[in-house]
């Protein structure tokens, strides 16, 4: 079988996710090509030696150049903070590379739409792409959209979306890039927004149209870890961000993504109403979907907790027998299969970077109309 190289940019939380899903994608569901953990790219040389141990990786560099122009890497896996991802990503698909890399695809529109189109002239070249929104591959979720796209909910109308985090909660949790807006292009919207934003219009086969948003920063400075006493990074993104929202087919939409949701770890919820029926989820309970079925007579109906492990299920013939669950690695694991055999096959795997640019587009609006004072309607004080 074919060898397909990775280089892996990045190490940090997501770079040891995605390490997890290299290491046992082919095993576990034998794949057309063979990945090989080739070598991994940080900022720090011994640092990345050690993660490439841990981890894995034959190789460790503290130069990405290196990484992506190396002959036997195929693939490029980004997954350093969003301020490098656009000139990874145009380096990488210019050197012929395949290249998946994490979400938002990008820290402006602009990076966005020249990756999308160095995305595309790599394309004519066989060349592929896609972005990580990975919480499309939780199997409950792609069973949601199957049962959507069945009809088994009619026509939706209503989308309701919260993604609930709570690690900034308390005012002293320390600073990082992911609150820097040079490095991180914006903070709870585009890191987890982003996510319910792009699973929304997946679940239901319809793209906003536009939006309504606001955000607020809660906390406006962190200690600086490692930084001598008293230092302060400056908190430049949102902690928060809300957003009403109109589908393109009329459906109406919430959205809520937040790092303050105390109590909330990893809460990414949505819940759809149909004219038939209703499906809702909750990562925190990622192995289960409710369904409720609005043709059931009234004496009967009601919300029922449909287990998410069967073979029959998405991507669980791989995995263990019914009731033995799977976790948040895992729908890495499905992202690298999938990636992987629309490689081998010659497609373009979903969801591509044209994705990511919308999805970077609607971010953009909700910072847009959030910004916009003029269009935010006030109460009138009581006199
Ligand atoms: C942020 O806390 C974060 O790690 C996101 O960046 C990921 O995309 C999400 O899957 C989990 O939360």
């Amino acid at each position: 079988m074919q060898d397909l190289g990775v280089a892996l940019i990045g190490h940090a939380f997501m770079g040891r996710v995605h390490s997890h899903a290299w290491r046992s994608v082919s095993a576990v569901f034998g794949l057309s090509l063979e990945p090989r953990m080739t070598i991994v790219a940080g900022t720090d040389r011994a640092r990345t030696e050690a993660a490439a141990a841990r981890l894995g990786w034959q190789h460790a560099t503290d130069n990405w150049q290196q990484a992506v122009h190396r002959d036997d890497v195929q693939v490029v896996d980004i997954c350093s903070p969003g301020d490098s991802h656009a000139e990874i990503a145009i380096a990488a698909l210019e050197a012929g590379k395949h290249v998946l890399c994490e979400k938002p695809l990008a820290n402006t529109v602009a990076e966005a739409e020249a990756m999308v189109a160095a995305a595309r002239r790599a394309r004519e070249r066989g060349v592929r792409s896609m972005v990580g929104f990975t919480y499309r591959r939780t199997p409950a979720l792609a069973l949601a959209r199957e049962m959507v796209a069945e009809g088994r909910i009619g026509r939706v109308l209503q989308v309701r979306a919260s993604y609930l985090q709570d690690w900034l909660h308390d005012p002293q949790a320390p600073f990082t890039w992911r609150l820097d807006r040079a490095r991180a292009g914006s903070g709870a919207l585009g890191d987890i927004g982003s996510h319910i934003t792009d699973l929304a219009e997946h679940l239901i086969g319809d793209r906003l149209d536009g939006v309504s948003g606001q955000t607020a920063t809660f906390v406006d400075s962190r200690p600086v870890p490692g930084a001598p006493e008293g230092t302060r990074g400056e908190v430049t993104v949102d902690d928060a961000a809300v957003f009403t929202a109109r589908f393109a087919g009329g459906a109406l939409g919430v959205f809520e993504a937040t790092r303050f949701a105390a109590g909330r770890k990893n809460a990414l919820r949505i819940e759809l109403n149909g004219t038939d029926g209703s499906l809702a989820f909750d990562f925190e309970s990622m192995n289960e979907l409710w369904f409720y079925d609005a043709n059931e007579p009234n004496t009967t109906a009601g919300y029922r907790r449909i287990v998410v492990t069967e073979a029959d299920h998405p991507y669980l013939a791989a995995w263990w027998p019914p009731g033995h669950g799977l976790g948040y690695e895992h729908g890495f694991t499905h992202q690298a299969r999938d990636f992987v055999e629309a490689i081998a096959a010659g497609t373009d795997p979903e969801p591509g970077f044209e994705a990511g640019l919308h999805v970077q587009r609607v971010l953009a609006a909700v910072e847009a109309s959030a910004a916009n004072e003029s269009r935010y309607t006030r109460i009138e004080p009581e006199q």
